[in-house]
């Protein structure tokens, strides 16, 4: 029986696979091989020869040799057994007549081969091909061998034995018992000797045995789209997060948006995505899925800013410190040098002295003389100013004894005082006419000569000698551009700040000498050789004024400026009411020369004025008037640029502004203060130009600011160029 189970097995799995010849089976038809197979036969055959000597003891001889050898063919035809085409047509040829033809042959086997005994012709007969009948025969002897008991007497109707019976008709058909591998199989298909399982989908193998891998088999590839789990006899396809399955194998992203329609709480907007979705916010705001609202993003994390960043609610602004002469880029990200477009004529000269420096009106300088007994006193020099008004010099013997020389609506003023009397005497023309004048002050026997070019322009009768000698020693200080720390003693009170030049000394008739030496040792203290008339602001500083801009009517600023830039960024004016800019008006660079002037109302500009005449050698005059109502910008050869009036944007500027100005405004010029932080006005720089300013008609004098930086020259500019009729002189300094 092993032998046999041995044959069923690889003889399936040939037919099934057409497979060549396996090595078992060209072993198996070896020579030194059949030889054990003939053993192995005739030893199985052994009994079967027993029971046939007793069943035909007159073939025994017969028996013997064609058992064996019907045996040793079925192995050997083996190798020539039907392909599984040829098995298959076989089977499908003989499927329509199958089962009379089965029932034929059932009778017939019956008759010819249990109720009686067959030999091989009519087993062929029976099955009407060979190799069947070479499968059955030698089986067919074995039954017999097994189960017949006997010889068969139809008179005596001896019945047959039943195991016979099953033994002989389980030889026809090779499904019983049915080899094939349940779960995988369809059916067993009885075939000539054989069998062939039929199996099911997913399943492969002789007996079905083999689950397909379709995961990984490309013979059977499952097609899923994303994943797959190989199950027996099958498949799973599943898919990411975000997709369902399609078809069974394909993936298709599951559109969030239309399935949950509040899937995002507005303003937010679903938009789908692959495997995914969004819940888009406005620009400037991210999803907050837990809160389910859009939050502002903090650009400023990012590091977005060269200079301070600012977040606002949707958006975030970048400021440049324009107090350190940057400015913003045209990116609106990066911070740059305010560039100079318009360079100055800004040469010094190192023997005139400058007396505007100090805004305090502390003298610029302070000489003691000591001469001797009825020195009289003696002032000359050379004076240049456009300021009207300040103090020139101011020398004294003592608290009760001194004289001042000074400038009154452009005119010279002589204040003194000694112990007989005391005078203001003022007259001549207007010298601050920015040109050079030789000043001279001589005491005389009983007056003082005031000279402008020579010419007397003064004659003050004084009684007695202006100062008193002690000791025998006169002992005079003088102050140069300002008063000692003492102004209240003045018989007219006179604002000392100063802005002019000085050169070419002789005091007390002692010549220049010592004083031309300390003049020339401070650099800082000497004059542009040339000035032009306006103020100049060097980009470093601003200036205060308090200017009630209130009036009956509501309030008004009305500013008139006469302006050259030198930069292209710089705040020209600007309203402050606490840590806020409610008006300001500023050189802002456009492109890379150019600037524009923009107003601006709290931060927001409300109008630009694009001149050809700003960032130029010459000046613009440009006047602004803002009041509750709205804003008017105007200069020559410009254009003028408002928002829209109509605006709700412009409409609640000017209800802020009209609210912020009935409470006490300062006003600055020339720059923001720097306790307002940086956002509150879009330009932070210092104004570096030149300026002439009126404001509500009057115009500002910066000598009587109640702030002003030093570097502020409140009545001179130097020019964009030097004047073609003179030439330089030898020995300027170089800025
Ligand atoms: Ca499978
Ligand atoms: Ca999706
Ligand atoms: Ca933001
Ligand atoms: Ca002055």
């Amino acid at each position: 029986m092993n032998i046999f189970v041995c044959m069923y097995i690889y003889m399936c799995i040939y037919e099934t696979f057409s497979l060549p010849l396996s090595p078992f089976l060209s072993l198996s038809l070896s020579h030194t091989h059949t030889h054990t197979l003939m053993d192995v036969c005739s030893a199985t055959v052994r009994p079967c020869r027993w029971n046939c000597s007793t069943m035909w003891r007159k073939n025994r001889s017969f028996w013997e040799p064609l058992v064996c050898l019907v045996f040793l063919v079925t192995l050997v035809g083996a190798s020539g057994f039907l392909s599984q085409s040829s098995a298959s047509q076989f089977l499908s040829r003989h499927r329509r007549a199958n089962s009379l033809l089965e029932e034929t042959k059932t009778g017939n086997l019956e008759r010819e081969c249990i109720e009686e005994l067959c030999n091989m012709e009519e087993a062929r007969e029976i099955f009407e091909n060979t190799p069947e009948t070479e499968y059955f025969y030698p089986r067919y002897v074995a039954c017999l061998g097994s189960h017949r008991v006997g010889i068969y007497d139809q008179k005596s109707h001896q019945v047959v034995s039943s195991d016979l019976r099953a033994c002989v008709n389980g030889i026809t058909n090779q499904c019983v018992p049915n080899l094939c591998y349940k779960e995988g199989s369809l059916v067993c298909k009885d075939g000539q000797g054989t069998f062939q399982c039929l199996c099911k989908r997913g399943w492969k193998g002789a007996l079905c045995e083999d689950d397909i891998n379709e995961c990984t088999d490309p013979e059977y590839p499952a097609g899923c789209d994303q994943k797959c789990y190989n199950i027996p006899g099958g498949f799973h396809c599943s898919c990411e997060e975000g997709y369902k399955v399609r078809n069974n194998v394909h993936c298709e992203d599951i559109n969030e948006c239309q399935l949950f329609p509040s899937i995002c709480r507005a303003p937010a907007r679903c938009v789908n995505t692959p495997g995914m979705f969004e819940c888009q916010c406005p620009p400037g705001f991210k999803y907050n899925f837990s809160s389910k609202t859009c939050d502002d993003v903090d650009e400023c994390e990012f590091g977005l800013c060269d200079g301070t960043c600012v977040n606002t609610q949707g958006s975030y602004s970048c400021y440049c410190d324009g107090r350190q002469g940057l400015r913003l880029l045209e990116d609106k990200r990066y911070c740059d040098k305010i560039p100079v477009c318009v360079d100055l004529y800004n040469h010094k000269h190192s023997e005139m002295l400058y007396l505007g420096g100090e805004f305090a009106g502390f003298p610029v300088i302070y000489l003691l003389f000591r001469l001797p007994e009825y020195t009289k006193f003696a002032a000359e020099f050379d004076f240049r100013t456009f300021d009207p008004e300040g103090v020139i010099l101011y020398a004294e013997s003592s608290q009760d004894s001194w004289f001042m020389l000074g400038l009154r609506n452009g005119s010279i003023e002589v204040q003194f005082k000694n112990q007989h009397t005391f005078k203001v005497t003022s007259g001549g023309k207007a010298i601050n006419d920015g040109q050079w004048h030789v000043i001279s002050v001589d005491e005389l026997e009983r007056s003082i000569s005031v000279k402008i070019s020579k010419e007397a322009v003064m004659s003050i009768n004084s009684p007695e000698a202006l100062f008193n000698s002690v000791n025998g020693k006169l002992v005079t200080k003088v102050y140069i551009a300002g008063l000692p720390n003492r102004t209240d003693h003045l018989i007219k009170s006179i604002n000392p700040r100063l802005d002019g030049c000085i050169r070419g000394w002789n005091l007390m008739n002692q010549g220049e000498s010592g004083v031309k030496e300390i003049i020339q040792e401070r650099r800082n203290k000497h004059c542009f050789v040339y000035v032009e008339p306006g103020s100049f602001f060097s980009g470093a500083g601003l200036a205060r004024f308090n200017i009630d801009y209130r009036n009956p009517e509501g309030w008004k600023v009305d500013v008139s400026m006469n302006i050259r830039p030198s930069s292209s960024t710089g705040v020209l004016f600007a309203l402050v009411y606490n840590d806020t800019v409610p008006l300001s008006v500023a050189v802002v660079t456009k492109g890379d020369k150019d600037a524009d002037l923009q107003v601006f109302f709290d931060g927001l500009p409300v109008a630009v004025l694009d001149s050809l005449m700003l960032c130029y050698p010459e000046r613009l005059a440009v006047q602004i008037r803002v009041n509750a109502t709205g804003i008017q910008i105007s200069a020559d050869s410009s254009t003028v640029t408002y928002i829209d009036p109509d605006s709700r944007v412009l409409q609640g500027a000017l209800e802020r502004l009209n609210s912020t100005m009935q409470n006490p405004i300062s006003t600055y010029v020339g720059g923001i203060p720097a306790h307002v932080p940086l956002p509150a006005s879009p330009v932070t720089a210092y104004y570096h130009g030149c300026m002439d300013i009126t404001i509500n008609g009057q115009k500002l004098d910066f000598d009587e600011a109640t702030i002003k930086h030093n570097s502020i020259k409140s009545h001179s500019c130097p020019p964009s160029s030097a004047p073609e009729s003179l030439h330089d002189l030898p020995d300027l300094d170089t800025q």
